[in-house]
């Protein structure tokens, strides 16, 4: 038991760390680290399951920082803790280039930072994925395996998000009862109190969704041990709205928003260090506190023992199987399905949409990965991403693969993010291509996290037809290529549908956005190969029958369009080769040599696809001809809106026969 002075100052002890960094870097936000010490203190000092000595232990407690300015309350933490990634330098470079302890918790830079926080309220929108891959691993391997919490520290900002009603819906239907969000409620947030903007009674709102809520004082640890222990023997998610001071301890700023993300100034953090009776140095920890710190970060080795005897316990077959699948790695068997799907549907050709076609490819994945999780936000139907294998996930009951996320697509990417960054389970879910826009800022953190959420996205193009211009996506593709570390697909067939699929599932280290189709189209690639020629970004798909004149270049359902137009021309004795281009990232980090001889800059070279040109300028140079979208779409069956919009093999085969006129 810890002795309420002991207690103060281990608080103490992150918030000095905490005034006195973002005093050093001149950069940074003292208040919630301050105001939130007490909260942190007691968690990890009596609840926190996790060893600063093996990280990446699979059992352990998830805590999520979702106000993520509050970066030095974790950083000090990990520190204190023993994180050997957190050393002392790294907090005296709080904010430097190259420091672990960058602007905000970047996953990644130190172990026991389980997420990328900063945009407010992904955080919380993570730690629901992170709660439901618990239970649904819970569910296959038991409270022998897999039985921990996600713990999550919340502010103001993150509860004003929109993401976060999305996040906390899903969470609330679902009884994600070992997620607890703990919020801090200091009243606070950077323009003055939150009472500026904010009205809303939020222990309300959240019971309102399903949650368990409980209030307590932010700054009593014997209050916030009870709020915790009763947050863990709920049957619901449950909110604990701590009260408390922002820049605790700061005697003439706490409790204002000057204290929030600026530095405290020397003469302040001096008042604050006669306040809390601290002498200590900057940057210096008095040993008895750091060794109570350290004490406290052994306080769950035996536990994690205990966890790897009952791992080593478990028959071979089932103890491979979950290591595999927490290290992410794919079984060998997985190529071999693919290599036979790709054989099997060379004999069929199929002409399908190549949502259909994803839909066929996931039947096969599904049953070689038991570790997908697919899902929608309501466009199952349409975004065919269930396949026979995945029975509802339901409330409580975690025993099925698919994810009914509702009408939620922000919170689906972001808890999409949040299983990819447990383990265990590899994401993927749909929408339409256009409302990647309600998606996007938590795909944006997928790519910069490096981690394998799959967004599969259907209904790609004016191709849709008649729902018209507000469903139809004109600049996503580049929207989405613009973000690095994206794997942006557009296959063009089953057989490129299944080999973007592989290359998605394969790469570990990136998001992938499959773009696809709703009208049906014609199969391009119809002789087996069993290279997978997707994974080059971009392939000859249709050599010229002589030296080439002419290149055409396109995506997905333009694809057909360009073969159409390829064939015309080489009927009238043009020589015209066509380059299929299913993701351009992939194309990129091809060698030099392989990009010159696919370019083929001494051709006339045309690009083909329903989107706007941006990007294309890569393919086709500043001579070269776009057939696309200048303009938002229209209302009207697929097959007029391409006459319309003037995307027809007739208008590329007039292109370039007239450049191949000009250049005489
Ligand atoms: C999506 C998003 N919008 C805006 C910001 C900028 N921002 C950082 S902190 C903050 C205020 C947050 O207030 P609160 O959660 O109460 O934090 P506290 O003042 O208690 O530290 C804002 C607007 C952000 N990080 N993310």
């Amino acid at each position: 038991m810890i002795s309420r002075d002991k207690h103060d100052r281990m608080a103490n002890a992150i918030r000095f760390l905490s005034m006195d960094a973002v005093e050093q870097a001149k950069s940074g936000h003292p208040g919630l680290p301050m105001g939130a010490a007490d909260i942190a203190t007691v968690l990890y000092t009596r609840f926190m399951t996790h060893d600063p000595k093996k990280p990446d232990w699979a059992d352990r407690d998830r805590f999520v920082l979702s106000a993520g300015h509050g970066s030095m309350l974790l950083y000090s933490l990990l520190y204190l803790l023993g994180y050997e990634d957190i050393t002392i330098d790294e907090i005296k470079n709080f904010r430097q280039l190259g420091s672990r302890t960058a602007g905000h918790p970047e996953y990644g830079y130190a172990a026991g930072i389980e997420t990328t926080t900063g945009p407010l309220g992904q955080g919380l929108a993570n730690s629901v994925g992170m709660a439901l891959a618990e239970r649904l691993l819970n569910a296959r391997y038991g409270d022998e395996l897999v039985n921990h919490y996600t713990y999550v520290l919340a502010g103001d900002g993150c509860l004003m998000e929109g993401i976060s009603q999305e996040a906390i819906a899903l969470a609330g239907h679902l009884k994600l009862n070992k997620l607890i969000v703990m919020w801090d409620d200091n009243q606070i947030s950077i323009d003055g109190p939150v009472s500026l903007s904010d009205s809303t009674d939020q222990c309300a709102r959240f019971a309102a969704s399903g949650w368990n809520t409980i209030r307590a004082d932010g700054h009593d640890p014997e209050a916030i041990a009870s709020a915790i222990e009763a947050a863990r023997e709920s049957d619901l998610p449950t909110l604990i709205a701590f009260r408390t001071t922002i820049g605790y301890g700061s005697p003439n700023k706490a409790g204002t928003n000057k204290v929030h993300g600026s530095p405290l100034g020397a003469e302040e953090i001096a008042a604050a260090r006669k306040e809390l009776g601290w002498d200590a140095e900057p940057f210096v920890v008095p040993s008895d506190i750091l060794d109570d710190w350290r004490l406290a970060g052994l306080r769950s080795a035996k536990e994690r023992k205990e966890w790897e005897k009952r791992l080593a316990a478990v028959s071979a077959e089932v103890r491979a199987e979950f290591e595999r699948r927490m290290r992410g790695d794919l079984p060998e068997s997985f190529a071999t399905a693919i290599d036979d799907y790709k054989k099997k549907l060379a004999e069929e050709n199929p002409k399908l949409a190549t949502r259909a076609a994803s839909e066929n490819a996931l039947e096969v994945i599904n049953d070689a990965l038991t570790e997908t999780i697919g899902g929608s936000a309501d466009l199952t139907g349409s975004n065919n991403t269930r396949t026979s294998q995945l029975g509802a996930v339901k409330p409580g009951e975690f025993s099925g693969r698919y994810i009914h996320y509702g009408i939620r697509e922000h919170a689906m990417a972001a808890a999409m993010n949040g299983m990819a960054l447990h383990g265990g389970v590899i994401p993927y879910g749909g929408t339409f291509l256009t409302f990647s826009d309600y998606a996007r800022p938590a795909m944006r953190l997928a790519s910069l996290m490096g981690i394998r959420s799959i967004f599969v996205m259907t209904h790609d193009s004016i191709g849709l037809g008649e729902d018209g211009p507000t469903h139809q996506p004109v600049e996503h593709l580049a929207a989405l290529r613009a973000i690095p570390n994206h794997l942006v697909f557009r296959p063009a067939d089953p057989v490129e549908t299944a080999e973007c699929w592989q290359v998605a599932l394969e790469t570990k280290d990136a998001p992938s956005t499959l773009a696809l189709t709703r009208q049906k189209l014609e199969p391009v690639r119809n002789e087996y190969k069993a290279d997978n020629l997707c994974a080059r970004g971009a392939y000859e798909l249709v050599a010229a029958s002589d030296e080439a004149k002419v290149t055409i270049f396109a995506s997905g359902s333009e694809v057909e369009i360009a073969v159409e137009a390829r064939n015309q021309l080489e009927s009238r004795g043009v020589p015209t080769r066509v380059v299929s281009v299913p993701c351009f990232e992939l194309f990129e980090a091809q060698s030099d040599e392989y990009k010159d001889m696919l370019l083929g800059a001494n051709t006339v070279r045309i690009a083909i696809e329903a989107g706007i040109s941006m990007g294309w300028e890569r393919f086709i140079g500043d001579d070269g001809v776009f057939i696309g979208m200048k303009g938002f779409g229209a209302s009207a069956p697929a097959p007029e809106l391409y006459k319309h919009f003037g995307i027809t093999a007739e208008a590329a085969v007039q292109a370039a026969e007239g450049r191949l006129a000009k250049a005489g």
